[in-house]
């Protein structure tokens, strides 16, 4: 196995192979020169060879490729072959692949998430060389090994459980199916001579103890030593040993007066530069450079009333985790650059999320991912790539190659601080109570002894500073229970319930939920033709991986707001049914605080343009629930509740102790004022604040309130629809607009309700789709091109 960014040491080389390859199926349809990294069904899309996959039903012309294996080819040149070790570095291949140089044999590849390393020095000669990778099909194996071994329970592609590639390349209810193949991450010859460091990491102990450990790798045990600098400083000089595989080296050292990590919102988060040097007696061979950040994490589990809590403490503080399941950003990974993680990231910490998961049926992430993680300090609740199936850890080759790619994903990852748990899987425990997957070996389900056994030792040996969790969901009398460990709530939405349902809902920890919503207008545009622009058209319906998804948006727009049938107001209605069902759903769930300690919605972003759960489209467009996120996710957050004759006004603090104002109005959509309050009011840090409660008996079927506190020079605000929409007939609340200088005011004479502001160019404003009361005026940044207005009014004419 090899680990990407190893370090060269002083006069080692490199050939990089990357770049242009020759490549060919092996029907003799195509022939390209394809681009290294990347996949043939990027490059058949780049080259125009194929139409685009996310264009009308262009996806289903995709699955014929999957048959197909491919053969990637190249000349390189070698100039040199003095050192002592010349490796092949492969750091990925979308999936099993046979390498050859100069047309011998170099090694195999079996598994998409693992770096593979081959010794070449004896293949390879001076001058010319070829390299050839035949890359098999990612269906034909699979459905032979299946053929062999049995069906296992899985969803739409059954065979996938039998191939280590991402599992959402088979098609999910948001993703296309297109099971790519190709050479997906960099390759390159090593030429070394001497030992190197791999997997260097340092992280605490205890609050005060930093221990630091890492491999030596092509060492024959001389008396090495391993030196380590933070922020240049030496902290520690420390002996290689042989371990149980291979050499490493190990120690600790007193954090002093380092700076600990904290995720956003908690603290800075803040990274030391440390330096790993490997010393062969004075001189220095190698060294490796990594940004880490210091911080204990644990997850408080005690016993209370309701069951279990289950609360992740970071550096002695507990944090109520605020965020999302994050699935792949496209379904060709090829496609995928660094700025498109930056920017995704930076766009869910600007929604004040604090935590991201990433889902078993994707990759481990892009370092680029944990990079900007860590600096953003977005927590990352990282699953192991199983998902919503059986897998056959019952064939001793199947648990084996799990287990190489557990340990080399930890190894390689776990000097992330925002990395805070490892968990087993996707849903497959929760499969193995109530989905009937009833296949078992040895009495134990499929899949749970790499649960429950091989991966929590791997985690335990390999990487002691974060919790192991089992599986999402987990915990309790069964994995899906809602008195112990986390929880999917899927009975609204998936089982047809409205949100409302999630009102009576009392999870620990809810690791995912969610509500459909139409993608951005404009990305509607980008894959419909104007003829094809209706929910049930056969274009919309395969951008709706959901069975029966359309059918859901049609029946929640129904019960909110009666029978719309224009298709610019299903799109936008769907995506104000979508913000407002998970704010009902976080507004419940954090005034539970720490009865309930986080929630994640499902799901922040998408891989093509389609129907789906994100908060943010395929085209990084936001959708309502994402300015939605914005403010149900500030550090402060202001509600109104109403517990039948009573109306309650809460605050919920995560932040520290703060003194504010706090107004809150009542209105009829029609402009009549029932009710308005203020408060002086001081919330203690970390708290749930009941700040007032009173009997109310007018009738609220046709009101909404407004909640505003405003906290040194922060405003944190929030709305309650009380009204019935499908019952009223709404009034233009004749929203006006001025604009001065860098600032956009926004009035109106009735309350204004899903206030939309849709610029020509795409800009990600400081806030859009949000309610105003007559009495208070609105303040943003001003849109930096053309701008329309629109309000819930104008889609229900
Ligand atoms: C859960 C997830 C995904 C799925 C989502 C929406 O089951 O883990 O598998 O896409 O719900 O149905």
């Amino acid at each position: 196995m090899s680990y990407p960014k190893t370090p060269l040491n002083e006069g080692d080389k490199m050939i990089d192979l990357c770049g242009k390859w020759k490549v060919a199926d092996d029907e003799g349809k195509f022939k390209f020169e394809g681009t290294v990294p990347g996949t043939v069904q990027g490059d058949l899309v780049n080259l125009k060879l194929m139409p685009h996959p996310y264009i009308g039903e262009n996806e289903t012309l995709f699955r014929r490729l999957e048959e197909k294996s491919w053969e990637y080819s190249k000349d390189f040149e070698v100039k040199t072959l003095d050192k002592k070790y010349c490796d092949l570095v492969i750091e990925g291949i979308d999936t099993l692949a046979e390498v050859y140089v100069n047309e011998k044999f170099a090694g195999k590849c079996e598994d998409m998430f693992i770096g593979y390393r081959f010794p070449v020095k004896d293949l390879l000669k001076i001058g010319k060389n070829t390299i050839r990778v035949k890359i098999l099909s990612p269906i034909k194996v699979p459905k032979a090994l299946e053929r062999n071994y049995g069906k296992l329970n899985s969803g739409e592609e059954s065979a996938r459980p039998y191939i280590r590639k991402a599992q959402y390349s088979y098609g999910w209810d948001w993703g296309a199916r297109i099971a790519t193949s190709g050479i997906w991450k960099k390759i390159y010859i090593e030429e070394r001579d001497d030992a190197y460091l791999e997997g260097s990491t340092a992280y605490l102990e205890d609050i005060d103890a930093v221990k630091v450990t890492g491999y030596v790798r092509l060492t024959e045990n001389k008396n090495y030593t391993v030196k380590v600098f933070v922020d240049k400083k030496e902290v520690g000089d420390y002996p290689v040993r042989a371990g149980n595989e291979g050499y490493l080296f190990e120690g600790k050292f007193e954090r002093g007066d380092l700076e600990l990590w904290y995720p956003r919102g908690y603290g800075k988060s803040v990274l030391h530069d440390f330096e790993f040097k490997l010393f062969d007696g004075k001189k220095e061979i190698s060294s490796e450079k990594k940004c880490i950040g210091l911080r204990t994490v644990k997850i408080i589990q005690e016993k209370d009333a309701e069951g279990e809590s289950f609360i992740f403490e970071i550096n002695g503080r507990r944090i109520f985790a605020k965020g999302a399941d994050w699935i792949p950003s496209d379904n060709i990974l090829s496609w995928l650059k660094n700025e498109d993680y930056d920017r995704l990231l930076e766009m869910a910490s600007d929604a004040n999320m604090n935590m991201l998961r990433v889902w078993g049926g994707g990759i481990y992430e892009n370092e680029r991912f944990y990079e900007k993680c860590d600096e953003l300090g977005i927590t990352v609740w990282q699953d192991f790539m199983f998902a919503c199936a059986e897998y056959p850890d019952n064939l001793e080759w199947f648990r084996k190659l799990a287990g190489q790619e557990a340990k080399y994903n930890v190894v390689k990852l776990r000097y992330h601080p925002s990395i805070v748990l490892w968990c087993g899987n996707n849903e497959n425990n929760w499969g193995f109570e109530e989905w009937n997957y009833n296949h078992k070996h040895n009495g134990e389900h499929l899949g749970n002894v790499l649960y429950l056994q091989d991966l929590p030792k791997i985690c335990a040996e390999e990487d002691p500073s974060r919790p192991y969790w089992p599986s999402s969901p987990y915990g309790g009398s069964k994995a899906n229970s809602d008195e112990a460990g986390d929880r999917h709530v899927w009975n609204v939405w998936s089982n047809w319930v409205d949100y409302k349902g999630y009102l009576v809902d009392k999870s620990r920890f809810v690791s995912e939920f969610g509500f459909q919503s139409a993608p951005d207008p404009k990305t509607v545009d980008f894959f419909a033709k104007k003829s094809e622009k209706e929910i049930f058209s056969d274009v919309m319906v395969r951008h709706n991986k959901q069975v029966e998804g359309p059918e859901r948006i049609m029946k929640f727009i129904h019960n909110h707001f009666g029978n719309v049938k224009n298709f610019d107001s299903i799109i936008y209605l769907s995506q104000i049914n979508q913000a407002e069902a998970i704010k009902t759903g976080v507004d419940h769930w954090r005034e539970r605080k720490y009865k309930t300690a986080g929630t994640l919605y499902w799901q922040l972003n998408d891989s093509w343009p389609v129907f789906s759960w994100s908060s943010i489209d395929y085209f990084k467009r936001p959708k309502a629930l994402y300015y939605y996120t914005k403010r149900f996710y500030a550090e402060l957050l202001p509600l109104i509740k109403n517990d039948g004759d009573e109306l309650r006004i809460v605050v919920v603090n995560d932040s520290e102790t703060i003194e504010g104002h706090l107004e809150f109005d009542l209105w009829t959509f029609n402009g009549k004022k029932l009710m308005e309050k203020s408060y002086d009011v001081r919330i203690p840090s970390d708290s749930v604040l009941n700040v007032d409660n009173f009997r109310f008996s007018d009738n609220l079927a046709e009101a909404i309130g407004f909640v505003r506190l405003k906290a040194g020079n922060k405003v944190f605000e929030n709305h309650e629809v009380f009204a019935n929409l499908r019952k009223i007939k709404l009034e233009d609340p004749y929203i006006t607009f001025e604009k001065s200088g860098d600032t956009l005011t926004i009035k109106t004479e009735k309350p204004a309700f899903g206030v939309r502001i849709t610029t020509e160019k795409d800009e990600v404003l400081e806030d859009n789709l949000f309610a105003i009361s007559p009495d208070r005026p609105k303040q943003i940044k001003a849109p930096k091109s053309d701008f329309k207005t629109s309000s819930m009014y104008d889609f229900l004419k």
